[in-house]
């Protein structure tokens, strides 16, 4: 599936959390969930990340129970209606085994399949993964996130979780990395991570990020906007200049258009065509 995918591509965020903070418990009801997804398709989403397992700071673990009844039915309607690429956002082995089953294509781990039993249902299912880096769990990770160099000890952190897969049987080319803007970071760690975005291309991977209306788009704004769209809609295109394959974003259509013109200046062609 990777290498199917459009470079750059666009994963637009579908939240089936009853708490999940800017879509506000706006898309924990299927019929709006299944809205929501097909307008993403629409606006030419390459893949649709679906996640039940709120990770904002400070959110507390919810049971592999209730994440499964959350994503699952999801998936399955997805899947009815759609061959778009799907990812499930989990770090819990049974909703990783199930959502495979459901025919998901890629797992989105915050946790880097760290979690017990994870590695093994990651193997077991035979999909690709994205590792991402975060310092500290959910609960806690805002509290003090401490680096003597961020970027240093993301690549260390990325470069052990990788050789962790790959011994386990992950193809070493079904791996996706991911620095985890926000995850363990203040503001300063988030703009260093960008600035040096290049610094993880020597890892040899696909570089996931996404940095969609998080709070250092609000503070470099200083908020003076209510929403973070042009903010982050700027931040896709200079991580994607800066080597990103993947972004993962709330609005589809405007980084879908952005990409658009960043491609047309970028390879000097007047084309739509992506
Ligand atoms: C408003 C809305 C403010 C959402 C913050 C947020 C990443 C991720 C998340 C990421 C990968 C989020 C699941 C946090 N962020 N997966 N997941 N990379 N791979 N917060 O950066 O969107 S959830």
């Amino acid at each position: 599936m990777l290498e199917e995918l459009p470079m750059p591509a666009v994963m637009g965020i579908l939240n089936v959390t009853p708490d999940s903070f800017s879509d506000g418990g706006k898309y924990q009801n299927t019929d709006e969930t299944q809205r929501h997804a097909e307008k993403m398709i629409r606006a030419g989403a390459d893949i649709i990340d679906i996640g039940g397992e709120s990770t904002r700071p400070g959110a507390k673990n919810v049971s592999a129970e209730e994440e499964l009844a959350r994503v699952i039915p999801v998936i399955e309607k997805i899947r009815a209606i759609s061959a778009i690429p799907l990812s499930i956002d989990t770090s819990t082995p049974e909703v990783i085994l199930a959502a495979a089953e459901a025919g998901v294509d890629l797992i989105n781990d915050v946790r880097a399949l760290r979690r017990e039993g994870a590695l093994n249902a990651a193997v077991a299912s035979g999909l690709p993964v994205c590792l991402m880096h975060m310092q500290g769990d959910p609960e806690t990770m805002q509290m003090k996130p401490d680096y003597v160099d961020v970027v240093t000890e993301i690549r260390e952190f990325l470069v052990e979780r990788i050789n962790v897969c790959v011994e386990a049987g992950i193809h070493d080319d079904q791996i996706v990395i991911d620095p985890g803007f926000g995850f363990g970071k203040t503001p300063q760690h988030n703009l260093q991570i960008i600035n040096r975005l290049e610094e993880f291309k020597s890892l040899g991977k696909p570089l996931l990020v996404g940095l969609s209306r998080k709070s250092t788009i609000g503070i470099i704004l200083e908020d003076i906007t209510d929403d973070r769209l042009i903010g982050s809609v700027s931040g896709a295109l200079f991580a994607v200049n800066k080597g990103a394959a993947i972004v993962r974003v709330h609005d589809v259509a405007e980084t879908v258009a952005a990409l658009t013109v960043n491609r047309a200046f970028v390879e000097e062609v007047e084309s739509r065509s992506r």
